[in-house]
C-alpha cells in the first residue's frame, strides 16, 4: 500500500533541493516534529552527495556550528529547527552573524496559520523574532497543492540571493500541516547556481603623502596587508584580522599609538574590518586632525567611531608607495623592539659564540624556564607557534585574545574570533563548524584557546554526534579561576571582595577531566611549558581538552 503523500515532504524536498542547486553545502539539523520534513529531506540530499548534514541536539550549539561553517566556507549555511523555543535558541548566533556579516539561512518550521495565536502547543510568533538581526524574513504558508512546490523554490532562491548578497542571516519561516512527512523520496539538487554578475565596489584611489597607518580589525582579510604593502604604510593588525603578517606589520600597535612620536604624528588612517581589541584605535579615529577612510565590510556593520566624519568606501587602491620609507620603518622597528623586550620565552638569549660554560648555563636556564609556571603570555606564544596555515586558531573572548593581540608576531594563519558581539558563548561550537568547513583532505587541527568560564559556557558543544565526521579539535583552556578580566575593572577595587567573587569573577571548581571523560574527549592537565609544547605540537587524534592552570 503506498504511504500517504505529504505536501510537507514534497515542499521541504524542493526547497532544500533548490538550495543545494544554488550552492548550499552544509545543513545543521536539530531534532523536532514540525521540522521533520526538512530534516529528512536534508539527509536524503546528503545521501545523494548534494550536501552535508550535521546534527546537533541543542539549537544554540547548532546555530554557532553553522556560524563557524559559514565563516570558514564563506557561503551561506542552513540550520533546521522546529517551532517554539527552538527558534529562539538560534538568537545568539544570529546576532553574532548579523554584527560580523556572516550569511545564515534559518529554516524555522512553524504551525500553519490557523494554529497561530490560539494557544496551540509549541507555537509562538516566529516571523519578527530576530528583529533587525535578519536581513529578510521569508514567511512561507503551509503547502497544500503542487503549485506550492514553485512557492518553495522561489523562497529558496530569494533567501539564498539575499543572504549571499548581504552577507547576513535570513529567516525562512516554513509552516507545515500534517502529515508532517511522507514516504522517503530520492532527492537531488534542483537547478544551478544563480550568479547575477556582482559588480565589485569601486575602489577609491589613495595617494601616498600624508603620514598614514593602515588598521586591520577583525575579519579585515588579506587585502589589508596587500594595501599596506602597496602604500608602504605601517600595518596595525589585530590578531583575528587575517592580516597579521608581512613586512609592514606593527604588532605592538597599542603602545606605539600611545606614543606622541608615533601615534601623535598620524595624519591619516585607513581602516579595514572591525577593530575591537584596543582603546587606542577608536581614540585615534576620534581625533579631528586624523583623516579616516573606512573600507567597507563585505557584510556586517560599519565600524565608525567618528560620528560620520570618516569617508566610507567599498574598496581602496594605493596610487603608489610612500617615498618616505622612514615612516614605516620606524614603526616596524619600534614594534619589534617592544615585543622582544616583553618576551618571557625560555628560548631567547643564546650567546653568539658560546663557550662550554655559557652553553651549560644556557641549557640550565632553558630547563628551568620549561618548568616555570605557564603565564598567559607563554600560553598564547606556544599556541601561536604551534599553529600553521592548514590549521585554524579560534580565540575566545576575554583576556587571552587581548594577550595574543599584544604579543604575537606576524604569521599567515587563519584566526577566527566572534568579535561581532564578543560574547563568551558558542566558542567551541563555532570552532567545530570551522573545522567541518575545511576541505577534508587538507584539514589540520582546529585549536581553540579560551578562558575557563568561556569553556563552561559552551560545555554542551562537547557533545559529539555518533557516526558523523568531527574535525581534529584541540581545546586549550587557560584556567585562572573564573573571569579574571573583571580584575582589571574599577569594580574589583570598589565592591566587597566576596560580592565581587560571587557575581563577577564567578569561579567554578569543575573537574574538567571528568567533563572530558563524560563526552569521550581526551583530557590532559598541563603542568609545565615543556608539557604544553609537546601537547600542542603533537595533538591527540580526535577531540582533546588541554587544561592549562595559569601561574
Ligand atoms: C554571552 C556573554 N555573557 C557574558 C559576557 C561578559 N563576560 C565577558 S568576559 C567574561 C568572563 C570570561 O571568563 P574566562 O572565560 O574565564 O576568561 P578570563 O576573563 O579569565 O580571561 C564574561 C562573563 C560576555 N562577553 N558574553
Ligand atoms: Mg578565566
Amino acid at each position: 500500500m503506498p504511504e500517504a503523500a505529504s505536501p510537507a515532504s514534497e515542499a521541504a524536498g524542493r526547497l532544500l533541493g533548490r538550495l543545494a542547486g544554488l550552492g548550499l553545502r552544509h545543513v545543521v539539523v536539530s531534532p523536532g516534529s514540525r521540522s521533520q520534513a526538512l530534516a529528512l529531506a536534508a539527509v536524503a540530499l546528503e545521501r545523494a552527495g548534494a550536501l552535508r548534514v550535521h546534527v546537533r541536539i541543542d539549537e544554540r550549539v547548532g546555530g554557532f556550528t553553522a556560524l563557524g561553517l559559514a565563516i570558514e566556507t564563506g557561503a551561506p549555511v542552513a540550520v533546521v529547527v522546529t517551532s517554539g523555543t527552538a527558534v529562539a535558541e538560534l538568537h545568539p548566533a544570529v546576532l553574532e552573524a548579523h554584527h560580523a556579516g556572516v550569511p545564515l539561512l534559518l529554516l524555522t518550521a512553524d504551525r500553519p496559520v490557523e494554529l497561530r495565536g490560539v494557544g496551540a502547543n509549541q507555537a509562538t510568533v516566529q516571523p519578527g523574532l530576530f528583529a533587525a538581526a535578519v536581513q529578510e524574513v521569508v514567511d512561507v504558508p503551509a503547502p497544500g497543492s503542487s503549485e506550492d512546490l514553485a512557492v518553495a523554490e522561489r523562497a529558496a532562491e530569494r533567501a539564498w540571493r539575499t543572504a549571499s548578497a548581504s552577507r547576513q542571516p535570513v529567516q525562512v519561516n516554513l509552516a507545515y500541516r500534517e502529515p508532517l512527512s511522507g514516504a522517503p523520496a530520492e532527492l537531488t539538487a534542483v537547478g544551478g547556481p544563480d550568479d547575477p554578475a556582482r559588480s565589485a565596489p569601486a575602489a577609491r584611489p589613495v595617494e601616498p603623502g600624508p603620514r598614514t597607518v593602515v588598521i586591520a580589525g577583525d575579519r579585515a582579510g588579506e587585502r589589508a596587508e596587500a594595501f599596506a604593502r602597496a602604500l608602504h604604510a605601517p600595518l596595525l593588525a589585530e590578531v583575528s584580522s587575517g592580516a597579521r603578517f608581512g613586512p609592514n606589520l606593527v604588532g605592538a600597535y597599542r603602545a606605539l599609538l600611545d606614543d606622541p612620536g608615533f601615534g601623535g604624528r598620524v595624519e591619516r588612517a585607513v581602516v579595514f574590518g572591525h577593530p575591537t581589541l584596543s582603546r587606542q584605535v577608536p581614540r585615534l579615529l576620534l581625533r579631528e586632525d586624523v583623516e579616516t577612510v573606512l573600507v567597507g565590510p563585505p557584510g556586517g556593520e560599519w565600524f565608525d567611531p567618528t560620528g560620520g566624519r570618516a569617508s566610507r568606501v567599498g574598496d581602496v587602491v594605493a596610487l603608489g608607495a610612500d617615498p618616505d620609507r622612514s615612516w614605516t620603518g620606524s614603526w616596524v622597528h619600534a614594534s619589534r623592539a617592544l615585543l622582544d623586550a616583553t618576551d618571557d620565552l625560555p628560548y631567547g638569549g643564546r650567546p653568539d659564540e658560546p663557550g662550554a660554560r655559557e652553553r651549560r648555563e644556557h641549557a640550565k636556564a632553558e630547563l628551568s624556564a620549561l618548568r616555570a609556571p605557564i603565564t598567559r603570555r607563554a600560553l598564547v606564544d606556544a599556541v601561536w607557534r604551534a599553529t600553521w596555515p592548514h590549521d585554524r586558531l579560534v580565540l575566545g573572548a576575554s583576556r587571552l585574545i587581548r594577550e595574543a593581540d599584544a604579543a604575537v608576531p606576524g604569521k599567515r594563519i587563519r584566526v577566527i574570533a566572534n568579535r561581532g558581539l564578543a560574547g563568551i558563548d558558542g566558542t567551541v561550537a563555532t570552532a567545530t563548524g570551522a573545522g567541518l568547513g575545511m576541505p577534508e583532505d587538507r584539514a589540520g587541527t582546529v585549536r581553540v584557546l579560551l578562558g575557563d568560564l568561556t569553556l563552561l559556557h559552551d560545555a554542551g558543544a562537547l557533545l559529539r554526534t555518533p557516526g558523523e565526521r568531527w574535525p581534529r579539535l584541540q581545546v586549550v583552556v587557560g584556567d585562572d579561576g573564573g573571569g579574571s578580566i573583571f580584575d582589571s575593572l574599577e569594580v574589583a577595587g570598589t565592591a566587597a571582595a566576596a560580592d565581587f567573587e560571587r557575581v563577577l569573577r564567578t569561579p567554578r571548581p569543575v573537574d574538567l577531566a571528568a567533563l572530558a571523560a563524560a563526552y569521550g574527549w581526551t583530557h590532559r592537565r598541563i603542568a609545565s611549558r615543556g608539557d604544553l609544547d609537546r601537547a600542542l605540537t603533537a595533538p591527540d587524534p580526535g577531540q582533546s581538552l588541554l587544561e592549562v592552570p595559569l601561574g
